[in-house]
């Protein structure tokens, strides 16, 4: 709670889909401060870091495939309650779970291919923005 960062992206299918204003526009109508920004493609062993947790995952190496093979928009989030509230617009991890009107649910089909990112927690936000950004790049 309270003022908080978190990291988010717009994956390679966000990207390629040319979906990039469109989230950008809903951040800024939701109120979040962008605090980093920006457009890139992710070295592998970032990637692997990144998604540590699902590394004994069946679906690992795809994941790893998809989130390196184009371009991505790596954002920093500053706001209160940033983290739940950001997660909260994506949606749930599978669109068709997601609530109508969340990001995964207006622009998504299948969860290996869900648009975006969000950190789960205050560590998560801690280290993914860690990852991504150097702290001279954080404004
Ligand atoms: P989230 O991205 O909502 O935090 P997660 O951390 O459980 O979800 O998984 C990370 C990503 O891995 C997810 O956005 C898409 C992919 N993924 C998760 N579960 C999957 C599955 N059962 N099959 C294929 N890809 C999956
Ligand atoms: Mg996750």
């Amino acid at each position: 709670g309270g003022m908080e960062r978190t990291f988010a992206m717009i994956k390679p299918d966000g990207v390629r889909r040319g979906l990039t204003p469109e989230i950008l526009a809903r951040i800024q109508r939701k109120g979040y401060r962008v605090v980093g920004l920006k457009q890139m493609v992710i070295p592998r062993e970032t990637a692997e870091a990144h998604y540590a947790e699902h590394k004994e995952r069946p679906f690992f190496g795809e994941l790893v495939s998809f989130i390196t093979g184009g371009p991505v928009v790596a954002i920093a989030l500053e706001g209160e309650n940033a983290i739940t509230g950001w997660r909260a617009m994506m949606g749930a991890t599978n669109p068709a779970n997601a609530a109508p009107g969340t990001i995964r649910a207006d622009f998504a089909t299948t969860t290996g291919e869900n648009v975006t990112h969000g950190s789960d927690s205050p560590e998560s936000a801690e280290r993914e923005l860690g990852l991504f950004f150097k702290p001279e790049e954080l404004l």
